[in-house]
């Protein structure tokens, strides 16, 4: 098709280029990491953000040289940033493709061995719905990563079709909770209640959480109160350049 021809040379030309969005602490308010989040530099219509391309990129022949490239470009600017915070951890999206082609392990090891990146310092996300396929290569592969020492986060948590029994059988070692559970939390209970049970959830499997989508302070106040770990979101930075990123005050190189 005439899209994917067009996406498949943006990449030979170079045209991606991925931002970073900070995560934080609470309590402290500190740097912990960032999620690498894939942008198209377009020649004409200017910086595009995933929702206009990712669906077709996603298709499987680019979603794997495509992800790749974005697995191998976070994790060389994370081996980088590790020098000035320490313990900096990167999180990188997985397409669904990722996960039927027999490389996403031997990937994900060289580039930690090229990077000299510990695994601990790259968590994958993935979204529940990978897990509805629910079959035995999946579950070995994700088992796999996780030896590997890799963090495996729930993205969108909250949204998806997974049931809570799927937390016991993958060892996952993080949720993000949906950014839209975050925005009306303090004036919704129902929002309230869900976040709440996702902590209770966390706590309860030994899984940590991240809030996805602060905005403003009254739902990071909320976050606070009730011991969510890490938050990400516009209150503390949007997704930027790389450059942008190390100037960035809470990198403070
Ligand atoms: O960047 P933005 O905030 O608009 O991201 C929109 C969506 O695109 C998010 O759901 C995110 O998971 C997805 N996305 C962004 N970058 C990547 C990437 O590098 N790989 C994959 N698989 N998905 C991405
Ligand atoms: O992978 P995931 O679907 O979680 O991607 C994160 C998406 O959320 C990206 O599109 C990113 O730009 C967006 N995002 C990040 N922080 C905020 C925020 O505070 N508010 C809103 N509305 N969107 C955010
Ligand atoms: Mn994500
Ligand atoms: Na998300």
């Amino acid at each position: 098709r005439a899209f994917e021809q067009q996406l498949r040379l943006a990449f030979e030309r170079d045209e991606f280029e991925l931002y970073y969005q900070p995560q934080v602490a609470t309590g402290t308010n500190a740097l912990t990491g960032a999620e690498a989040l894939i942008r198209w530099n377009h020649p004409d219509r200017g910086l595009l953000t995933p929702a206009s391309f990712i669906d077709v990129l996603s298709e499987k022949p680019s979603a794997i040289a495509v992800g790749e490239w974005v697995l191998r470009t976070a994790c060389r600017q994370a081996a980088e940033w590790r020098k000035w915070v320490p313990g900096f951890r990167i999180g990188v999206n997985l397409f669904e493709a990722q996960f039927s082609t027999g490389r996403l392990l031997s990937a994900v090891r060289q580039t930690l061995a090229e990077c000299g990146l510990p695994p601990e310092a790259l968590e994958l996300e993935i979204v529940e719905n990978i897990l509805l396929r629910n079959d035995k290569k999946t579950l070995r592969l994700l088992q796999e990563l996780r030896k590997l020492g890799v963090g495996l986060a729930f993205d969108d948590y909250g949204t998806g079709f997974a049931s809570l029994s799927l937390l016991k059988r993958y060892s996952v070692s993080r949720l993000k909770i949906d950014r839209s559970f975050i925005r009306d939390v303090t004036t919704d209970p129902e929002d309230a209640a869900v976040v709440k049970a996702i902590l209770y959830l966390g706590k309860a499997f030994g899984v940590d959480v991240i809030a996805e989508g602060v905005e403003t302070l009254t739902p990071w106040e909320f976050l606070n109160r009730n011991k969510c770990a890490e938050a990400q979101g516009h209150l503390f930075g949007a997704a930027m350049s790389a450059a942008d990123f190390t100037l960035n005050p809470r990198v403070a190189i």
